[in-house]
């Protein structure tokens, strides 16, 4: 059976996401689409062979949508989601869940009352082959124990719509899951310091910010965000063990010698460096709903990932070291 999707926002990574299952993805379709751009948005419905619906909520109601992805701005993917859960939809949700661990919370007792997890979370990180490959030699024990972890997330620029507190909310939010999924462990507290001010950056941005996150066990992780470091999109995580460092490598497939150099590339963008990474995602998400088996991140993913991102931004405005306790997690995620 072809799963029918309706897709609301068809921003940049709503229209990749579209040719995404439209062109890779076995046994799901585009089947309707839904922005506020109401003119690019009916084009591209034409193109796809869609239905162009004037609303989310009207996309959600249709007969002709079994599954929803939202990939509309920020602050409105907690109405669409818990629109979805209301029709007992499935509904592939971006990061973040919601602007703030409320609307999190509302997503995860919505879906504890409906009674079955419909949500699953845009952390496409988990899917990375890097990252699975070291989550695998993390726990295969042959290593010892992670004592630390140094990673860093760069994009190359930033535009004057990023601020400060969107280092977390916006980017270092795949971090805070990814990690957290990683080692297997809460986070227990979190810091931030801001360090030297680049100047490439505008003047609602502080860049680069320094965070540092301390798990349930003592692991101790340090993750630099940087959005404007010019040289390309750059994604590091290196894991000192007690007897090993494991780090990702830059996924390259070439190497260039020429004028006295020896050189690999840098990836451009996210959408080069982590492509393999989205589409096994979605046909993951496919499978996962055509033999109702879930297995990606969850709203409570999204929940505890929205509780570590509040206690950065406490962090950032207080300057001090901020705890963080989360509740049980409810059986319905376990
Ligand atoms: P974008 O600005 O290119 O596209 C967003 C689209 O949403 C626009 O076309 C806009 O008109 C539409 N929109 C806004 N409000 C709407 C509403 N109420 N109903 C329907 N459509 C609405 O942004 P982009 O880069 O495509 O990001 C979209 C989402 O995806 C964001 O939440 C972002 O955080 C997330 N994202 C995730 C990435 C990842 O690596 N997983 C990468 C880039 C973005
Ligand atoms: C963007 O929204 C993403 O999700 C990218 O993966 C991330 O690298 C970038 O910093 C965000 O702005």
């Amino acid at each position: 059976m072809e799963i029918k999707v309706g897709v609301i926002g068809t921003g940049a990574i709503g229209i990749e996401h579209i040719h995404r299952i439209n062109g890779k993805t076995q046994g799901a379709r585009v089947t309707a689409v839904s922005d506020i751009n109401v003119d690019a948005a009916t084009a591209l419905a034409k193109s796809i062979d869609a239905e162009f619906f004037a609303t989310g909520e009207a996309l959600i109601a249709s007969d002709q949508v079994d599954v929803v992805v939202v990939t509309s701005w920020d602050p409105t993917h907690e109405q669409y989601v818990l629109e979805a859960i209301k029709h007992g939809k499935y509904v592939f949700c971006e990061k973040p869940l919601a602007m703030d661990s409320d609307g999190c919370r509302r997503i995860v007792d919505a879906e504890i009352a409906y009674g079955k997890k419909l949500v699953q979370v845009g952390f496409m990180r988990r899917y990375d082959r890097g990252y699975i490959e070291l989550k695998e030699a993390i726990h295969s024990g042959k290593y010892g124990e992670p004592l630390m972890l140094h990673c860093a997330h760069r994009n190359p620029s930033a535009d004057e719509n990023y601020t400060t507190p969107m280092a977390i909310s916006n980017t270092a939010i795949h971090e805070i899951d990814a990690l957290r999924w990683l080692v297997e462990e809460d986070y227990a507290s979190v810091q931030l310091l801001l360090p030297k001010k680049t100047r490439n950056s505008h003047k609602d941005l502080h860049d680069p910010q320094l965070l540092i996150f301390e798990t349930t066990s003592g692991i101790t992780i340090d993750l630099e965000v940087f959005v404007n470091c010019r040289f390309g999109y750059d994604i590091k995580c290196d894991v000192v063990c007690e007897e090993a460092e494991i780090g990702l490598t830059d996924p390259t497939y070439i190497r260039t010698k020429a004028e006295e150099r020896n050189y690999t590339a840098i990836s451009p963008d996210w959408q080069t460096r982590f492509l393999e990474a989205y589409d096994y995602e979605f046909q993951i998400w496919v499978q996962a709903i055509q033999e109702d088996k879930f297995t990606g991140p969850t709203a409570w993913d999204g929940y505890t990932a929205s509780i570590t991102m509040m206690a950065l931004h406490e962090a950032r405005e207080t300057g001090k070291k901020v705890n963080i306790a989360l509740e049980t997690c409810p059986d319905i995620y376990l």
